[in-house]
């Protein structure tokens, strides 16, 4: 009995329990312990999934929606490059339209001018005088009113219209007693010229027009000592020389 109670524990089968349940408890608790770890992991990345999906470049979660507006950025440079480019290309449009528009003109006014001198050149030539931007010719012969108007008119011309003081004096300077293309032939007293339009401002010598045994039309008449008052009133059947103008 005694040796029973006596006897020594069997301390190797005891350790031997308990290193086995220990062992099994390890493992228990390691299991335990990466359960809990894998559940806080998987919950932190749900969290993380939810509350900040586009936090960093390494976010495996944030990464479809970077890719996704990649293309939009891309497009947007893209289409500001185009606007840029396309108002290059209006702004070279529209200065070289203005620059072959002036070159037309350029071109249009030279062909005008070259026109010009060239008529300038051949009236000149069979005896027309030219002063601003009109073209004279003084009759040799003499011929009634009308028959000097015809004879302009077939020059393509007409009587002379005197519209300033300083054709006047011009006209004057040419020493010519000749018809000018005014008359009062259908009213009398209001002078018109052979365009139709009625006479503003008259160059008449003193005394004139005074329509001597009805007079109804005119003449510059050179022997007068003011060079602006030199106009008279004649019979239209009357002969004298004529002054036709061109404009040119
Ligand atoms: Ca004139
Ligand atoms: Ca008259
Ligand atoms: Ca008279």
């Amino acid at each position: 009995m005694s040796q029973v109670i006596y006897a020594e524990p069997d301390m190797n089968k005891k350790v031997k329990f308990d290193r086995g349940e220990m062992e099994e408890r390890i493992v228990d608790i390691y299991v335990s312990a990466d359960t809990l770890r894998d559940g806080e992991t998987s919950t932190k990345r749900e969290e993380t999934a939810d509350t900040a999906p586009n936090n960093g470049p390494g976010d495996q979660h944030s990464e479809p929606d970077s890719s996704g507006k990649r293309p939009f950025l891309v497009a947007a440079v893209c289409l500001g490059l185009l606007c840029v480019l396309l108002a290059g290309i209006i702004g070279l449009s529209v200065y070289w339209r203005d620059q072959l528009q002036t070159r037309y003109n350029l071109i249009k006014e030279k062909d005008h001018l070259q026109s010009k001198l060239f008529v300038i050149e051949q009236h000149c030539q069979e005896g027309w005088r030219y002063f601003d931007s009109s073209l004279y010719f003084l009759s040799t012969k003499k011929k009634s009113w009308e028959e000097s108007r015809q004879d302009c008119q077939g020059r393509g011309a007409d009587l002379v219209i005197i519209n300033s003081k300083e054709e006047q004096t011009f006209l004057f300077n040419l020493h010519q007693r000749a018809w000018i293309g005014l008359t009062d032939s259908v009213t009398e007293e209001t002078w018109t010229w052979v365009d139709g339009t009625t006479l503003i401002t008259g160059y008449w010598g003193t005394g004139q027009p005074d329509d001597s045994g009805q007079e109804d039309c005119a003449e510059i008449y050179y022997e007068q000592a003011d060079p602006v008052k030199t106009w008279n009133d004649d019979k239209c059947s009357t002969n004298h020389n004529w002054i036709c103008e061109k404009v040119v």
